[in-house]
C-alpha cells in the first residue's frame, strides 16, 4: 500500500505531467499558426509522451491501493518569440520536471518504498531523453539560424516523428 505523502506527492506529479502534455499542446498550436505543420506534429506526439506519464502514474497509483485526485490544471503560455525560444522553453522545463521526479524519488527513499523506487526508475531514465530531444533541437535550431532552407529541412524532419510507447524495461 502506498503511504499518503507520497500518494499526495503523485497526484501533484500527474498534475504536472498534465500541464506538460496542455504546455506542448500550446506550443503545436502556435507552430500550426505559423505553418510550421512539421514542428506542430512533433509538438503533438510530445502530448501524446506526456499523457503516457500521466496514466502510468495513474496506474500506479490505483495498483498500490491509492486514490488518484485530478487537480486543476494551470493555464499554458500562448505566445513566443521565435521556434527557437519554445525549444528552450520546453529545455528549461524539461530540466525543472527531471528535478521534481528526483523529488519523488527522495521520498520514495526516505520512506523505504522499493515499490515505488523500482517505478521511479523508469522516469529518472525517461527524463534524460527528454532532456536530450529538446537540447538536441534547440541546438539544430541555432545552427539554422531559425529561418530559410533550413527550417523547411527541420520542419520535414521533424514530421516523421510518430508515438510510439515508451519503452517500459
Ligand atoms: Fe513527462 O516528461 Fe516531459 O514533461
Amino acid at each position: 500500500m502506498i503511504s499518503e505523502k507520497l500518494q499526495d506527492a503523485i497526484n501533484e506529479q500527474i498534475n504536472r505531467e498534465l500541464y506538460s502534455g496542455y504546455l506542448y499542446l500550446s506550443m503545436a498550436a502556435y507552430f500550426d499558426s505559423m505553418n510550421l505543420p512539421g514542428f506542430a506534429s512533433f509538438m503533438k506526439v510530445q502530448l501524446e509522451e506526456e499523457r503516457f506519464h500521466t496514466m502510468k502514474f495513474y496506474d500506479f497509483v490505483n495498483e498500490r491501493g491509492g486514490r488518484v485526485v485530478l487537480k486543476k490544471i494551470a493555464q499554458p503560455p500562448v505566445d513566443f518569440d521565435s521556434p527557437v525560444e519554445v525549444f528552450e522553453l520546453s529545455l528549461k522545463h524539461e530540466q525543472s520536471v527531471t528535478k521534481m521526479i528526483n523529488e519523488l524519488m527522495d521520498l520514495a527513499i526516505a520512506e523505504n518504498d522499493h515499490a515505488a523506487k523500482s517505478f521511479l526508475n523508469w522516469y529518472v531514465d525517461e527524463q534524460v531523453e527528454e532532456e536530450n530531444t529538446m537540447n538536441g533541437i534547440v541546438n539544430k535550431l541555432k545552427m539554422v539560424g531559425g529561418k530559410g532552407h533550413g527550417m523547411l529541412m527541420m520542419d520535414n524532419e521533424l514530421a516523421t516523428r510518430t508515438f510510439t510507447p515508451p519503452n517500459e524495461n
